[in-house]
């Protein structure tokens, strides 16, 4: 199989995190490309008409695409214990905490976008504002309600490689609250879960090009 991928991407990282840990990562080939939805890259298009990543290749097998569509495949590859509960409580913890994720890497991209992506003459500050006010929301939603005795779920791997991808861009961060109180648990969490080989193995690095 083939990963089109971004080493700067949060997205594309939780899915090659995911690989890892269910153990099917050597079966992949990671192909770096870069994407905006100001600078069009054909050879991602041609596989997904929205031009993101994380874009997986299977051989004799249409591509598929998003990051939740690729980990629920990547999940049916392997005989261990299943990372997406497949019923019960647990599937709409673990799914809920990965919408939470998905929801701040979102919030932190278009946090981006209003502070260093587009030009400042266009830059809205109500906006960076709104998405900064979505960021520490889920900051302390997470360290009032991450379960750190569940075991290792999908949703633990968005949260982490979001957190992970917000600190790398220097976003808003989640050690600290805005009034300057810490978030002890999920600081403490986070740095157990990066210490993980899958996180060690798939560093982020570059830069966006619009
Ligand atoms: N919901 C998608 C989001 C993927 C996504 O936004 N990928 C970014 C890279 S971080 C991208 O390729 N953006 C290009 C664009 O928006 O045109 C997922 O979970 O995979």
């Amino acid at each position: 199989m083939k990963l089109l991928y971004q080493t700067h991407s949060p997205y594309a990282r939780k899915v090659l995190v995911f690989a890892h840990e269910v153990g099917v990562a050597r079966d992949i080939e990671v192909i770096h490309h870069e994407t905006s939805p100001t600078r069009r890259n054909e050879d991602v298009y041609a596989q997904n008409p929205l031009g993101k990543v994380p874009v997986l290749l299977r051989p004799g097998a249409p591509p598929i695409f998003d990051s939740n569509v690729i980990c629920e495949y990547l999940d049916t590859l392997h005989s261990g214990r299943r990372l997406i509960p497949p019923q019960g409580e647990s599937r709409w913890q673990a799914l809920r905490l990965q919408a939470v994720a998905q929801g701040m890497a979102e919030a932190g991209v278009a946090y981006r976008w209003e502070t260093v992506r587009r030009p400042a003459e266009l830059r809205y500050a109500p906006l960076h504002d709104g998405y900064a006010d979505k960021l520490s929301a889920s900051y302390d939603w997470l360290e009032r309600n991450l379960d750190d005795t569940a075991e290792l779920n999908i949703g633990h791997i968005s949260v982490a490689t979001a957190l992970s991808w917000l600190e790398f861009r220097e976003l808003p961060g989640f050690r600290e609250a805005r009034d300057g109180s810490r978030r002890p648990r999920l600081g403490a969490w986070f740095d157990a879960f990066d210490a993980r080989p899958s996180m060690r193995a798939t560093p982020l690095s570059g830069q966006t090009h619009d």
